[in-house]
């Protein structure tokens, strides 16, 4: 997602900063492609109009006009601006003070609903909570069995009635058995519909009267980009939101649904899902995205993904390594493979500042492919080599390159994105890490 806006804007910011000092015009001609580009990207535009006055009104101010880097300036502006709206800081879920805090998620049919539910429930427990997962999806038999499957697999309980029951009353029976189980939070699980009608809008008002949930989230697809701002609109005027939850992130929508919506409907994003994977997702920072779209990285998400991936363990040791300039290509190896359990490449290297762009050129399947390259030099070394690649002469390498199938350069290209791992990481360790960088 974002990366037509990423690389729009980019475009825009070299050309720009390729002026030394601005004039009005600069900014003005400026501004037309950042509004175009925002447009293309199906943002709102209400909400362009509003963004790019501001930006105008900020960037034309002769502090930034004659600062020594003005087209940093203008950057800095639009970073700012991009985060207020996608709605300023992080709007966390709030517990009730007494427990358990009740959730009730509601949407469209198809936006990801149980999926997210299911999700919440294991963010909730890996918090250190007890969650209590409730089935009150009656439209068909299948959508309980769905929650059901997936609390099993993740240890979480699931209540559930017969679908001839009201959802309404299932989820009252539900808070008698939360107290039973001492859970600390109740997630409801809502039936949708294709398209937002009274029946279903009743269903959840009843639902509401009923369990009273200190927060009402709307589930909507990041996909369905307008249509998406205008469900989140309705479900608000008639049932009242405490927040959303953006689905899909991880799809290739051009990003107006999450770029408009905080703005247009005036309820905050609480999370993204970024994966059909119960572990896919994460608390939304407006700041992380905006950074994201601007190509500067989010080093915070990608470290907090690490964090979930590896365990202490493996942490402190690579560390250690890392620290004493021990590391070596089996390590490399070892963290090659765990970057991919982090989520598929395109995703990591993202939030990688100043990779962004140079990633966007590379499609994904490619990226599967250079890995198994790599796999495959790597294993074709000897322990010996592995352990101390700088023993790696011309014959060594003629010798991994036929052993795996590839050519002495390709050896050659590893040793060195190594050498340069191992000096970056070096530099990280002694808390000199490299800057982030706008581009
Ligand atoms: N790629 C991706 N797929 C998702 C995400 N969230 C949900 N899905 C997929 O979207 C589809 C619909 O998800 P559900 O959770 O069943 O949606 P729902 O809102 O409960 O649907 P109904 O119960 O039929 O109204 C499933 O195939 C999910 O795997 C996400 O963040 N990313
Ligand atoms: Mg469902």
């Amino acid at each position: 997602m974002f990366e037509v806006l990423s690389q729009r804007l980019d475009s825009v910011f070299k050309r720009l900063g390729s002026k030394g000092r601005l004039t009005e015009k600069d900014v003005d001609e400026a501004l037309r492609e950042v509004r175009l580009a925002l447009l293309e990207a199906d943002v709102n535009f209400k909400v362009v109009k509003e963004f790019v006055a501001k930006l105008r009104e900020r960037s034309l101010d002769t502090q930034v006009l004659d600062s020594l880097a003005p087209a940093q300036h203008v950057i800095k502006i639009v970073n700012e601006e991009l985060i207020a709206i996608l709605g300023g800081g992080p709007s966390h879920l709030v517990a009730a003070s007494h427990p358990p805090t009740i959730v009730m998620l509601v949407g469209l049919q198809g936006s990801g609903k149980t999926t997210t539910a299911a999700k919440l429930a294991l963010h909730l427990k890996r918090s250190g909570y007890r969650p209590l997962l409730v089935a009150a999806d009656h439209r068909r038999p299948a959508a309980i069995d769905q929650l059901v499957t997936l609390g099993k697999q993740l240890d979480v309980p699931v209540y559930r009635e017969d679908t001839s029951a009201k959802p309404a009353s299932v989820c009252a029976h539900a808070l008698k058995r939360a107290n039973e189980l001492a859970a600390t939070w109740v997630i409801a699980d809502t039936g949708g519909r294709l398209h937002i009608d009274e029946a279903m809008m009743e269903e959840a008002a009843e639902i509401k009267r009923e369990i009273k949930p200190a927060e009402v989230l709307l589930v909507v697809d990041a996909m369905t980009g307008q249509d998406a701002v205008r469900a989140a609109e309705e479900f608000h005027a008639k049932l009242g939101l405490s927040g959303l939850i953006l689905t899909k992130m991880d799809g290739d929508a051009r990003g107006g649904a999450a770029l408009s919506i905080k703005s247009v409907a005036g309820v905050p994003i609480k999370f993204i899902g970024t994966g059909e994977k119960s572990d896919a997702l994460e608390t939304f920072h407006p700041d992380r995205l905006a950074s994201r779209i601007l190509g500067m990285g989010d080093m915070l998400t990608l470290i907090e993904r690490a964090e979930r991936t590896f365990d202490e363990e493996q942490v402190k040791r690579l560390e250690k390594k890392v620290r004493h300039a021990t590391l070596d290509m089996e390590d490399f190896l070892e963290q090659l493979r765990q970057m991919q359990e982090m989520g598929p490449l395109s995703q990591l290297v993202e939030m990688i500042p100043g990779l962004s762009t140079i990633a966007r050129h590379a499609p994904a399947e490619v990226d599967e492919r250079i890995l198994k390259k790599v796999e495959a030099i790597i294993l074709s070394m000897t322990p010996q080599e592995r352990r101390n690649p700088d023993i790696i002469d011309g014959s060594r390498k003629r010798r991994i390159a036929r052993g795996s199938g590839t050519t002495p350069q390709d050896v050659n290209q590893l040793l060195n994105q190594f050498r340069q791992t191992r000096k970056l990481m070096k530099q990280m360790a002694r808390g000199r890490g490299p800057r982030p960088i706008f581009r």
